[in-house]
């Protein structure tokens, strides 16, 4: 594996590339033209001027967290041959220039939905939190009202001000659209790029809906090792592989984080690591990385990583915030250098009892 950190860049991160290179172990940072919006084509220029501000630093650009899909290749609208053409040409840019690994979803409307940004826990940090009694209550496009104030001032990654102005058209849009249909159009999407990702050996990594199940009536396919099996055999071709991210897949208490890993050997791209605490079945929010916060044994998921040979890039997830920091949710430096030293710590361990037999 490669430890990494998520870096939105200069204009929209609070952390900085000269930070980011002094936490221990990590080479490489996972990054986005987070301006651009989804179908729009990212050209040869910005992509090659995005690599060397981050080689100018003394790192490296491990993979893109995300190219991000429109809404009408979901849907699986006409209008998705123009719209694939142009991430094709993407794809094309990015493997010219080097870099192979691409972290997507396909998750109708949302990119992830919370409750709270700055739920206070008994140590006084706060973190992301969800509440499905909440998330019931809600009316969808007011969801973004009830916590705005909670953003510190950042742009929400999947929460971009253009793509909430039309909350409710996408609503009626996906009403007739079932989870059969979100893999037929998950399908011809992969099919159309795999031969570019084959071309440049580019890894397509698609990240898990979060949470893992239908949120506002919603369909969501990739959610459980049943669905996630499908989609790889549905297209088998080792290009078309996942972002394991443990703090997704366990929103589900019923996932067995250990075991999905186990079983999607030489097909895992990108790894997400995170802890989160259950309060209740229905309600979660996310802890250090450290098992003991927790609710997941963390031992056992980097275990299974580093069991099935896993050497893509990983990264610590969302952090708390904490020691004063004001950063986009999830994302400010203190607690995330924590989880990555963490990570570290426990691969490091791993690995020399293998190899001692
Ligand atoms: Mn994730």
């Amino acid at each position: 594996m490669e430890m990494t950190l998520r870096w939105y860049g200069k204009d929209f991160d609070t952390v900085t590339l000269e930070q980011i290179r002094q936490i221990p172990g990590v080479k490489g940072v996972i990054t986005t033209l987070y301006d651009t919006k989804p179908g729009e084509v990212w050209s040869r220029e910005r992509i090659k001027a995005m690599k060397a501000e981050v080689e100018a630093a003394g790192l490296h650009v491990a993979g893109i967290e995300s190219v991000n899909i429109h809404e009408d290749i979901k849907l699986g609208k006409p209008s998705r041959e123009q719209l694939i053409d142009n991430y094709i040409e993407t794809l094309t840019n990015l493997g010219e220039e080097d870099i192979h690994m691409v972290c997507y979803n396909f998750m109708p409307v949302f990119d992830w939905t919370r409750t709270e940004l700055a739920r206070k826990r008994p140590d006084g940090s706060t973190v992301l939190a969800y509440n499905q009694a909440a998330v019931d209550a809600l009316v969808p496009e007011k969801m973004f009202d009830s916590i705005a104030g909670d953003t510190n001032g950042s742009l929400m990654p999947g929460w971009e001000p253009d793509r909430l102005a039309h909350v409710k058209e996408l609503f009626d849009e996906y009403k007739d659209i079932t989870d059969e249909d979100l893999f037929e159009n998950l399908k011809y999407f992969l099919e159309r790029i795999m031969p570019v990702c084959d071309k440049y050996d580019i890894n397509m990594a698609i990240h898990p809906d979060d949470p893992a199940w239908p949120v506002f009536g919603l369909p969501r396919i990739i959610i459980n090792k049943e669905n996630i099996q499908r989609m790889m055999k549905m297209v088998d071709n080792p290009h078309n592989g996942v972002t394991f991210c443990s703090g997704s897949y366990g929103t589900n208490l019923e996932n067995d984080l250990p075991d999905m890993i186990r079983s999607l050997k030489g097909r895992i791209h990108f790894a997400h690591v995170r802890n989160l605490k259950f309060n209740s079945k229905d309600d979660f929010e996310e802890a250090a990385h450290l098992s003991s916060d927790g609710s997941f044994d963390m031992y056992e998921i980097v275990k299974a990583l580093y069991d099935i040979g896993f050497t893509g890039p990983i990264r610590p997830d969302h952090g708390r915030m904490i020691w004063g920091e004001k950063a986009m949710p999830g994302y400010g430096l203190y607690d995330r250098a924590l989880g990555a030293a963490y990570i570290n710590g426990l691969w490091e361990a791993i690995e020399k009892n293998a190899k001692r037999g």
